[in-house]
């Protein structure tokens, strides 16, 4: 079925569409707009029109979702032979801690059976296990150094 729009353009002949529609198309299409957008609309028939007026370009990329690296916690293990003051010497030395916090952490493991040396990525916190367990070695303590992911259930 031919629509009264395709009749009024002679759009179903492919003929021309008549000056008028041209020029009331031209007009509406130059129209200022000042930079809001024109909804598309729809002619009697069911036909989409879009007059293609550029919207603002205001479209931001979506942020990808970046996950977050993962941090492993250092454990110093306690046991019965290894000095205190080694324990204190290696939490100053290695894992950077003032005299204060060394000692308290030191204590921490004596009386809870372990403690939290510090918190790092995973290869710094590799380091730090390598070597500590390669000090307490040299100086023939058990001094048991892990680590694991903070995350992970207890
Ligand atoms: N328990 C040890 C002692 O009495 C000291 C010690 C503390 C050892 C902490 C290990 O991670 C440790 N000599």
């Amino acid at each position: 079925m031919t629509s009264d729009l395709a009749i009024a353009v002679g759009g179903s002949r492919g003929e021309r569409a008549p000056p008028w529609w041209r020029r009331r198309r031209r007009r509406i299409e130059e129209a200022p707009t000042n930079g809001r957008a024109v909804a598309p609309f729809e002619v009697s028939n069911g036909t989409k029109h879009d007059l293609g007026v550029a919207e603002p370009k205001t479209k931001t990329k979506p942020k990808p979702k970046l996950a977050r690296p993962r941090v492993y916690k250092v454990l110093l293990h306690n046991d019965d032979y290894t000095p205190m003051e080694f324990v204190v010497l290696i939490l100053r030395e290695v894992f950077n801690k003032s005299d204060a916090d060394a000692v308290n952490i030191m204590l921490h493991a004596h009386t809870h059976g372990m403690a939290v040396a510090g918190v790092y990525s995973f290869e710094i916190a590799e380091t730090k296990v390598q070597q500590t367990m390669a000090l307490a070695d040299k100086a023939g303590f058990p001094l048991l150094c892990t680590m694991e992911p903070e995350d992970a259930p207890q």
